[in-house]
């Protein structure tokens, strides 16, 4: 399928989902809510009474449920918790985690990983961490995060998401189990992984849901409609029904999503699938997120390296220019025979230099008239030197004229009196997207107004107009600094000559 369209509106009904209160967890734990000040129990959630080994729970003080070593584990304010754990009652061993929600703490209890796992996870994340060290670029670094996350969780198909500027994402890695299909370099729309979604995910860094279809546990008992509790921490928070019902529809019975936050925000996911139902204890959760943490810190040193060429390229561009006005070449001579050269140096289509009512042109630029309104909106902005736009198709001047589109706009003003300025041009890119199922219709809503996801996730292409590639903040910066360079030639030459006249 294909068709041309632009890009979709966000489908703000998901971003509403109140996610962090759902009132009830995932059944593999449970949950206890307890008030610090008297001890005791006030809620809970899963088959607290079957797996803790008591007949009643509900009111009953902490240490009746877990004994006194873990209750004294807990309230110890630098303690850090037992692992694998056997309650007196239980006839299982639990990992337990502690969180806060307001005044309340929330213990949750899940099935303890057997303690030679810890053994393995160990090297394996130091040898991990060294691994991406040694990555030779951006896409092998990624290739092995793929590998990491999958050896270490067991999971069918990992793969590295990443998080695009109009908040839609791509798989851009993928390691994946023989036998099982590959979403690699395929697009997923922004309402697949809402806004809050992705806003939680920031502050909580890994999630798993080891059977999608499980019937979620309520807390008990229930509390005020306007009090709920906020599980914004919690491991066994139940999730959200749409996102279960896409991951049915996408054939998936378990998933797990690890964040990779860049900078405070969220660059992208390490999604993992699995086919039949698959947890992951606490320690290869805890792993997954320190791997993360070490890929998310190569990320951005191999993004600093890109930026760190970029303005190396760059910079030699200025020094040719900066020794050619040495040369005392004026600059309105000396301009005029360099739009090749800047077109090269800034990447661009055309490029258009303005002076009063004369216009000189190279390359792809749009038509003259076209031009000159360009030149009068950049006029308009005033202030700063540089003005810059990606889509000169949204608000401001159209410019779409048949055959010269160009909707990437650098302007540098050498004199708002003069009317003397640069104008770069990059051209509108026509991209053919292949999307996971058609983005169009990510979601529908039924007779009673729920929202369904997608059923399909068959490839779907789509020829989308993506705007001009964006000016980066170096490019803005050496046409900002050309700026001064020609302004302090040219000031320098007006002296002199003045001093000449004189
Ligand atoms: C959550 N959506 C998620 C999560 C992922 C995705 C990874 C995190 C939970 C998890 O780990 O499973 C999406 N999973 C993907 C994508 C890939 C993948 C893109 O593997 C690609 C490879 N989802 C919809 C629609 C809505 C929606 C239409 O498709 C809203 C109406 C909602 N997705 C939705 C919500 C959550 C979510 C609300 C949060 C679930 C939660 O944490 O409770």
């Amino acid at each position: 399928r294909s068709a041309v369209t632009p890009a979709q509106p966000p489908l703000t009904e998901c971003d509403r989902e109140p996610i962090h209160i759902p009132g009830s967890i995932q059944p593999h734990g449970v949950l206890l809510v307890v008030d610090p000040q008297t001890r005791c129990v006030t809620q809970g959630a899963g088959r607290i009474a079957e797996r803790l080994g008591v007949a009643v729970w509900a009111g009953q003080p902490l240490e009746a449920l877990l004994g006194p070593v873990l209750t004294a584990a807990i309230f110890s304010p630098a303690g850090s918790l037992p692992r694998n754990v056997t309650p007196p009652h239980a006839t299982e061993a639990f990992d337990v985690q502690l969180t806060h929600a307001g005044a309340e703490l929330l213990i949750e209890l899940e099935p303890a990983a057997t303690p030679e796992l810890m053994a393995t996870i160990l090297p394996r994340l130091e040898e991990g961490a060294q691994r991406f060290e040694q990555a030779g670029d951006m896409q092998s670094l990624l290739n092995l995060a793929a590998r990491e996350i999958r050896q270490l969780t067991g999971y069918d198909r990992v793969m590295v998401y990443r998080f695009l500027a109009d908040e839609a994402g791509k798989v851009v890695a993928d390691d994946i189990a023989p036998g099982h299909s590959s979403f690699l370099n395929h697009h997923f729309p922004a309402s697949d992984i809402p806004a809050q979604a992705r806003a939680l995910y920031v502050r909580n860094l890994v999630r798993v849901i080891p059977d999608a279809c499980y019937h979620p546990a309520p807390l008990w008992p229930p509390r005020p409609a306007d009090q709920p509790l906020d599980m914004s921490d919690c491991s066994l928070r139940s999730v959200s029904p749409v996102h279960l019902r896409y991951l049915q529809n996408m054939g998936v019975a378990a998933s797990a999503s690890f964040s990779i936050v860049k900078d405070g925000e969220l660059w992208g996911l390490i999604a993992c699938h699995h086919f039949s139902p698959r947890g992951l204890s606490l320690d290869v959760r805890n792993g997954g997120r320190a791997l993360c943490g070490a890929l998310s810190r190569q990320i951005r040193a191999w993004e600093d390296v890109s930026i760190y060429r970029e303005k190396v390229r760059l910079q030699s561009y200025e020094d040719q220019i900066a020794a050619d006005l040495q040369d005392e070449a004026a600059p309105e001579d000396f301009l005029p025979g360099q739009l090749p050269f800047l077109a090269e140096m800034l990447d661009a289509d055309g490029v258009a230099l303005v002076h009063g009512a004369a216009i000189l042109q190279h390359g792809r630029c749009p038509e003259t008239a076209e031009v000159e309104r360009l030149a009068d909106f950049a006029l308009a902005q005033g202030a700063g030197m540089v003005f810059a736009t990606d889509r000169l198709a949204g608000p401001g001047p159209r410019c779409d004229s048949p055959g010269q589109l160009a909707t990437g706009l650098l302007a540098l003003i050498l004199s708002a009196e003069e009317r003397w300025m640069l104008l770069c041009f990059r051209a509108d890119v026509l991209q053919t997207i292949n999307w996971a199922g058609n983005p169009h219709k990510a979601a529908s809503a039924d007779a009673t107004g729920q929202l369904n996801p997608r059923a399909s996730f068959q490839s779907w292409s789509e020829q989308v107009r993506g705007g001009a590639r964006p000016w980066s903040p170096a490019e803005k910066e050496a046409m900002q600094r050309l700026g001064g360079l020609i302004q302090t030639a040219w000031q320098t030459r007006r002296i002199r000559d003045l001093n000449r006249d004189l």
